[in-house]
């Protein structure tokens, strides 16, 4: 098999692109990375041509051995998808966690994702709390996100509670709520830190100014995520053009009769009284 037909590599091929279509990456804006199981590793590895090693740049001792696939730094995904070859690349971890080495992809120089810290500090995170399950760190330039980190204060109460209110699916597609990062400096691992400690909790943090991360087991349901809060934010935009208050709400008692309903838990500190 052509290391480009792998079901895998198509997947995440294919979540670029819409990322793309949505209009969250222009330029080189936003990164993506899966962590690839074992028997996809079995299914492309004879295409390997492999690369020296790096360091990471901090260090994710549980994440020893693993391969990802990611996109590169500086690349667009607008060409993702007509010539991954030079704008995605493959890697592998050292046996400390600590280095990495790129063994497919970037046919034409460069490395992964200026982000790779937070997102691999992301991946170990997440990978820990789930037992293994998620696999998929997505970072995008979600726009109207971005803009209510301009207006709302900047705390995982309120951006969860005033997004749960936009779009009833909301507490059930992200029940565990939403973290925020202050405007930190990107790239490096200070936001990665403190990115990764929000998704210990929840499987979304938003980069104030900048953008938001989601985590999730598979390119639909990481996609789907993103897609969800991007929405509500839409919403929650509009709503706000139109007037500065609501005539009508998702109430508290709302919410707690949904989760009863639909058997999600929803955290106390996100159903306070207004
Ligand atoms: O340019 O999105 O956060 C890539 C990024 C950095
Ligand atoms: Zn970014």
């Amino acid at each position: 098999m052509r290391f480009l037909d792998a079901e895998f590599v198509q997947g995440f091929i294919r979540m670029a692109n819409d990322g793309w279509d949505l209009g969250w990456h222009e330029r080189n804006g936003g990164n993506l990375s899966y962590r690839v199981k074992p028997e996809e590793v079995e299914e492309v590895k004879e295409h390997f041509v492999i690369k020296e090693w790096q360091p990471i740049g901090t260090s994710v001792p549980k994440l020893a051995g693993e391969y990802f696939l990611v996109t590169g730094s500086g690349k667009f995904f607008r060409n993702v998808i007509i010539k991954p070859e030079d704008s995605i690349c493959m890697i592998e971890l050292d046996e400390m966690g600590e280095n990495y080495r790129i063994v497919w992809g970037l046919v034409n120089g460069g490395r992964p994702t200026s982000e790779l810290p937070s997102h691999l500090m992301n991946h170990e995170v997440k990978m820990l709390a789930t037992d293994g399950k998620h696999r998929v760190i997505y970072h995008a330039h979600t726009t109207n996100v971005i803009a209510l980190t301009f207006v709302l204060p900047l705390t995982d109460e309120v951006f969860t509670r005033e997004l749960w209110e936009m779009a009833t699916e909301c507490p059930v597609v992200f029940p565990q709520g939403i973290g925020v990062v202050p405007w930190m400096v990107p790239g490096g691992r200070d936001i990665a830190v403190a990115t990764s400690e929000l998704m210990k909790q929840y499987d979304v943090a938003i980069w104030a100014h900048h953008g938001m991360f989601a985590s999730g087991e598979d390119f639909d349901l990481t996609f789907g995520l993103m897609h969800t809060v991007e929405k509500s934010a839409e919403i929650l935009v509009k709503m706000l053009s139109m007037r500065p208050d609501k005539l009508q709400t998702i109430t508290v008692q709302n919410f707690k009769d949904l989760a009863v309903d639909f058997k999600v838990e929803l955290p106390e500190k996100f159903l306070y009284e207004k």
